[in-house]
């Protein structure tokens, strides 16, 4: 059965760096491999709005549409995609429950100890900070190592949504040099990415970017 489509809402430009990594990831990847078809919206990075502000309260993106709801939160939209998706949401009660576990996991678990080393090490280039906040990361990391190890997907052998949210999460880190030392999350990345849902979900973003880029260099 055909739907409507989703909106996803990102910026109308970013800086080279984020490129790739933007949280609009997140719901994209999701809608690419539960086949829910969305279009894009922009709203600016700069001369943020009041508009943007009504519906996201911390002025930034993603923030998704879908009909009448309006979301913000990238792990609430994976969620909300995925409702309803058995091939990213388990149907049993159970199964949900860890599917949301390790969503939160990776969004506060994970994602706090990974932002915290990219601050002082990628944006902040302050090597004490990024030596303290890596102190800090590389215990987490060995952790979740051992929840996968041996393990193609966080539910065992197979694929959810919280994959996503935890890949998206890694990503950047990954990218960074900072899992290195963790052969299993180095695996699980590669695994997550050669998926043709988030390769398409890249390459859409990246274009997505590259379009924005050609625009402000012609005004
Ligand atoms: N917890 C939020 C974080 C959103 C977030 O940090 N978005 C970034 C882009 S990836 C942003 O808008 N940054 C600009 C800002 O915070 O002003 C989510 O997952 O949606």
């Amino acid at each position: 059965m055909s739907r409507d489509p989703v909106t996803i809402v990102t910026y109308d430009w970013v800086p080279e760096f984020p490129r790739g990594y933007v949280r609009d990831m997140r719901p994209r990847w999701t809608a690419e491999e539960a086949g829910i078809p969305y279009k894009i919206e922009t709203v600016p990075l700069n001369d943020k709005t009041p508009g943007h502000l009504a519906i996201q309260p911390f002025h930034q993106v993603p923030i998704l549409k879908d009909g009448d709801l309006t979301l913000f939160e990238s792990g609430a939209m994976a969620l909300h995609l995925a409702d309803g998706q058995p091939e990213l949401m388990p149907e049993d009660r159970t199964g949900r429950a860890r599917v949301n576990q390790w969503v939160i996991a990776a969004l506060n678990s994970v994602e706090l100890p990974v932002m915290a080393w990219i601050i002082a090490a990628a944006f902040d280039k302050d090597d004490r900070a990024a030596a303290n906040a890596n102190d800090r990361l590389q215990p987490r990391l060995a952790q979740l190592a051992d929840v996968l190890d041996g393990k193609d997907w966080l539910l065992g052998d197979r694929f959810s949504v919280a994959d996503i949210i935890m890949v998206e999460v890694l990503r950047p880190a990954a990218d960074e040099g900072a899992l290195a030392d963790h052969p299993v999350l180095l695996d699980y990345i590669a695994r997550a990415k050669a998926r043709p849902a988030f390769q398409r979900a890249h390459a859409d973003q990246m274009a997505h970017w590259q379009a924005a880029e050609a625009e402000r260099t012609n005004a």
